[in-house]
């Protein structure tokens, strides 16, 4: 899911990185780009209205404008919004002070109850659940719920079908008390559309239990209508959040935008597939950054922003573009990295290079930067400008110098101008835009060092 809006927010982006230098006309052209993505997505109108509005006031400010990158701001105030739009923080579960939990689910019919109560149970397993199966509604629901028990090794305390459900929801939660259960999950009837006679039966069953968390369980490919049904199910049975179920589909990813916006429920779990183990804490930063499909590399910005001074930076590649970097800019270039924390984490906030892949840890030895610092402190100035004139007289004093072997002294020179000849190619990546521009400098560098 979110594949068609990330390809059309990555459009307006490329169109917007590819300027360099922004003028609020083409950042007003941006935003129309944003709003349509928006709304082909399905997204609420009010909320894209929100939504567009608070980028703009952004993005048209002094610091984005004049910036040296105001694309790549630009991407990182729409994933901000994006993130704020999804509602912040990660809400967590909450549990009673006394056990036990007691967590009820409603929800339209089909949007994933039932198969939720079991992933939740699976996951709380050391907490030693109970499932109750008060969904007498739908012939056969008792035995569905019956059944996953089983496979995930809980109990489940269940009634007749067609009786009422109330007495069953206050067996079970007795029977959660007596007998220590950590956690009392609750399925209950679906309904096909919000209607009276059911929305009773839920509170009754709320009224009855009083839960911990009541959970609505959403549908994500219904779209629009997920939300209106949030709307009023949240008027008359106050959930405490939602869970949003079948993010695996194709659902062009409107629900999850607009459910905080109109609603103000927090999503509390996202399930993404019809398996036991599908069933996830929702992250609205991490939602986000899949929208925008760049990784974390949002973090790594922000981290490179906090440790290299832009000037540093503009420096770099204009000495990079011009070819007359050496071993001093190379070295330079090390500290860089080394600032902005151990490489293993760097790496991991990398996006997957087009015709590099991904680098992982293996390609990188930390101990192997220290030694080819030494190795470029122990040349003199005119050896770091001028690697040539390194012949073997030369190698072995710097090798002496750098407490290294001499053929470490030539693999670095090998390394240092195969990394010349890459980065002229990594700089000509096409779509490959400023917004990982200082992500992709630290690439070919780590390679084989
Ligand atoms: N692909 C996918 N399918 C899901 C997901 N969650 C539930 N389903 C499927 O959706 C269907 C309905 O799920 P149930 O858990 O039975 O839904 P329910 O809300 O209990 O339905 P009723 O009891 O009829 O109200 C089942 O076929 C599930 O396998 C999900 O995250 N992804
Ligand atoms: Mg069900």
């Amino acid at each position: 899911m979110f594949e068609s809006l990330s390809e059309r927010l990555e459009t307006a982006f490329g169109r917007l990185r590819r300027k360099g230098k922004l003028t609020k006309a083409d950042v007003e052209e941006g935003l129309k780009e944003i709003r349509l993505a928006l709304l082909e997505a399905d997204v609420a109108l009010p909320v894209v209205r929100d939504f567009v509005e608070r980028v703009r006031e952004e993005a048209v400010g002094e610091k984005v404008l004049r910036s040296l990158t105001p694309g790549q701001q630009i991407v990182k105030v729409v994933n901000d919004e994006l993130v704020r739009m999804l509602g912040t923080n990660n809400r967590e579960l909450r549990f009673a002070d006394a056990p036990p939990t007691v967590i009820l689910l409603v929800g339209l019919q089909g949007s994933g109850k039932t198969t939720v109560a079991a992933k939740l149970a699976n996951q709380l397993k050391d907490r030693k659940p109970l499932l109750a199966a008060c969904d007498l509604q739908r012939p056969g629901a008792v035995e569905q719920l019956r059944q996953l028990g089983a496979q995930i090794g809980v109990d489940v305390e269940g009634g007749e079908p067609n009786g009422d459900p109330i007495p069953v929801a206050k067996r079970a939660l007795n029977k959660a008390v007596t007998e220590n259960y950590g956690v009392l999950i609750v399925d209950s009837a679906g309904r096909l559309a919000v209607d009276e006679e059911l929305m009773a039966q839920a509170r009754a069953i709320k009224d009855a239990i009083r839960p911990t968390e009541t959970f609505l369980v959403l549908d994500s490919m219904t779209g629009q209508d997920a939300v209106q049904t949030a709307s009023a199910f949240n008027e008359k049975l106050e959930p405490t959040g939602a869970i949003l179920t079948k993010l695996d589909g194709d659902a062009r990813g409107g629900a999850a935008l607009s459910l905080v916006g109109v609603t103000g429920l927090p999503i509390v779990f996202a399930a993404i597939g019809e398996r036991i183990e599908d069933l996830e804490a929702f992250y609205p930063d991490r939602m986000a950054s899949r929208i925008l499909g760049m990784g974390d590399v949002l973090t790594l910005i922000e981290r490179a922003e906090q440790s290299i001074a832009e000037e540093d930076a503009a420096e770099m590649e204009r000495k990079m573009r011009e070819e007359g970097f050496d071993l001093s800019d190379f070295l330079d270039q090390l500290r860089m990295v080394k600032k902005m924390g151990p490489l293993s984490n760097v790496l991991g906030m990398l996006p997957k290079v087009p015709g590099i892949g991904k680098i992982s840890e293996d390609d990188i030895d930390e101990s192997a930067i220290v030694r080819t610092e030494a190795i470029i402190q122990s040349m003199t100035p005119e050896e770091r400008r001028k690697p040539m004139l390194i012949n073997s007289s030369r190698r072995s004093r710097i090798a002496r110098g750098s407490g290294t072997m001499p053929q470490d002294v030539s693999q670095l020179l090998k390394q240092f101008d195969q990394m010349r000849k890459m980065m002229r190619q990594a700089m000509a990546i096409p779509g490959l835009g400023k917004k990982s521009r200082k992500a992709r400098k630290a690439l070919p560098k780590m390679k084989g060092f």
